[in-house]
């Protein structure tokens, strides 16, 4: 095939008025005028001097367009690096600057901010709104609706998601067209995707989960999608009804369950509820399956890897569990000192191998030897341990991170702009349980001498430097951090002390927040 990506995904529905996107206030794209809108971009990415293996960088509300920048990029060969548009402009500037993106797609709001960064690297912007207008769609609508494909191998790249990194730095995740093209067919399968199916969408399209395991399965088999800006519990009460099948994180699930109109008729009709990207609750589980007869399908996966394990469509969809590893997906459970593996039943760190599985991170070869095996296996920082039946359980992560409603925020990134604020000598951010989010920020100080830290004015200073998502929601002053003989702060004995500081009942020694 020329471009295996593009071909399996777009062409072969070319010309077909079947429906693709509908969206909230009434719009309907076909297949055949999504990929004519995407045609027309591609040939905009062409005239701006993007060649095949060049990055767009993109950094849009989500909207039709949005997705058609996605498949114009593809088709074209451009490496296609989204971004969470909670990113501040100080964030982004990395981005570019360390994908060497050729192209920025932002909303207008943010363009005076972002085309002097882009200039200076000598790249260009333009602009998309969430009302699908701006320079972009403007110039493409000049364009031809017949774009040429570029030929593309199966291992060529296809996309760039960022994803954070112990050391604080993002690393580029480099996926190539056969990592994201084997996941979704086998998805498909497992999941018994047909082209009678419409998926009810309400996740961001700038992460794998909303972009590519949701997006790329529909199209896999030319269903449908309910487009959704976002998560709005009163539209997804009222677009449930034409939908078959949803994929969330447990926030989607846990907020549906908190809302009486969310009831068992209401659900009946579906096919399949999926949840995955933080860890469901058994509880969750439970009371979802009690309301609706339906057990929610959960599943796991990464940046780096796409979907790994998941439970089975027909079978036992076992609470607290992630499933089986997917086809063609090896997955060991190894001693996290000696990477040896383990005896089933025992703890240690998950590691996978197969098609799914990213190519390193772009240029950090450091980075990637150290996480990727040279046999190919890649150690997910996850850890977890394998059941009797053969379901994998994560019980935990040896590497540092908080996901806040699906969101990913590694500490060390903002435990250093902590430390860099007036009276602060140092600093630990930990995750502790929030009931909507799942984990949440919080801060914890340690004063310099005669000093008291505004906590105010640290959030203050904050809000420029660091996405709304990864900034502390609580912060609390504390004597000194506690510490193991080797010197290493003990997170787990803070994460103790402060488990309820986000309850409802909230006997929490943490001030300021939320
Ligand atoms: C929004 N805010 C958040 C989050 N989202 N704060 C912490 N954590 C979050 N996840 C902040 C906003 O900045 C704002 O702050 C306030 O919360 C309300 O904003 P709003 O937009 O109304 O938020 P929301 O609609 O309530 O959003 C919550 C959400 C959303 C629905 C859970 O975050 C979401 O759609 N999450 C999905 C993330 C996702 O797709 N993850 C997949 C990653 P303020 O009011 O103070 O200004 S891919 C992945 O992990 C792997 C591969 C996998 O397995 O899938
Ligand atoms: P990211 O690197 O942003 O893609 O986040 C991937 C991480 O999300 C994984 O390494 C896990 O820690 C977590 N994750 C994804 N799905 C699940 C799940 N079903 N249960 C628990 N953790 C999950």
């Amino acid at each position: 095939m020329a471009n295996p990506l593009y071909d399996t995904l777009f062409a072969r529905h070319a010309g077909q008025e079947r429906p693709f996107l509908t969206c909230p206030e009434g719009r309907r794209l076909s297949y055949a005028a999504f990929l004519q809108m995407a045609a027309r971009i591609a040939h905009v990415l062409v005239d701006r001097g993007l060649a095949p293996g060049d990055r767009m960088a993109v950094q849009v509300e989500k909207s039709p367009e949005a997705l058609a920048l996605y498949a114009a990029a593809v088709q074209a060969g451009v490496i296609f690096l989204p971004l969470n548009t909670a990113y501040t402009s100080e964030e982004l500037r990395y981005f570019v600057e360390n994908s060497g993106a050729k192209l920025l797609v932002c909303d207008s709001a943010k363009e005076a901010a972002l085309r002097p960064i882009m200039a200076a690297l000598g790249g260009q912007t333009d602009t998309l709104g969430a009302d699908g207008k701006g320079s972009l769609m403007a110039e493409a609508a000049t364009r031809p609706g017949r774009f040429d494909t570029v030929p593309r191998d199966r291992d060529d790249l296809a996309a760039f998601l960022y994803t954070s990194g112990t050391t604080g730095r993002s690393k580029g995740a480099m996926l190539t067209q056969d990592n994201l093209l084997s996941n979704a067919e086998t998805l498909v399968d497992y999941w018994r995707f047909t082209g009678e199916d419409v998926l009810l969408h309400a996740l961001p399209i700038f992460h794998t989960h909303g972009l590519f395991v949701a997006t790329n399965v529909i199209l896999a088999v030319g269903g449908q999608m309910i487009f959704l800006p976002k998560f709005d519990l009163d539209q997804i009460l009222t677009q449930l009804p034409q939908a078959t099948t949803m994929m969330g994180v447990p926030t989607f699930y846990t907020r549906l369950l908190d809302d009486p109109r969310f009831t068992g008729d209401l659900a009946a009709h579906m096919r399949l509820f999926i949840s995955g990207s933080a860890p469901l609750l058994a509880d969750t589980h439970v009371q979802f399956e009690t309301r609706t007869g339906h057990r929610i399908l959960e599943r796991y996966g990464m940046t780096e890897t796409n979907m790994n394990t998941s439970n089975p469509y027909e079978g036992e969809r076992r609470a607290g569990t992630v499933g089986f590893p997917l086809p063609g997906v090896e997955l060991k459970i190894t001693d996290p000192e000696t990477g040896e593996p383990l005896p089933q039943g025992e703890i240690g760190l998950i590691e996978v191998r197969g098609r799914n599985v990213f190519k390193g991170y772009w240029q950090m070869p450091d980075k990637t030897a150290a996480e990727l095996r040279a046999d190919g296996f890649f150690l997910t920082g996850d850890l977890g341990s394998m059941d009797a039946d053969g379901y994998v359980i994560i019980v935990g992560r040896n590497k540092d991170l908080i996901i806040s409603g699906g969101y990913n925020i590694y500490p060390k990134e903002v435990e250093l702009i902590l430390d860099e604020q007036p009276g602060v000598r140092e600093s630990a951010v930990i995750g502790v349980p929030h009931p909507d989010l799942g984990e949440s920020v919080l801060a914890v100080l340690v004063s310099e001498p005669g000093a008291t830290p505004d906590t105010g004015a640290i959030a203050t200073a904050l809000e420029t430097r660091l996405a709304r998502f990864k900034q502390p929601r609580r912060y609390a002053l504390i004597e000194a951090l506690p510490r193991n003989t080797m010197g290493k702060v003990q997170k787990n004995a803070l994460r103790e002390r402060y488990a309820a500081a986000f309850q409802p009942t909230d006997h929490a020694e943490a001030g300021a927040g939320d």
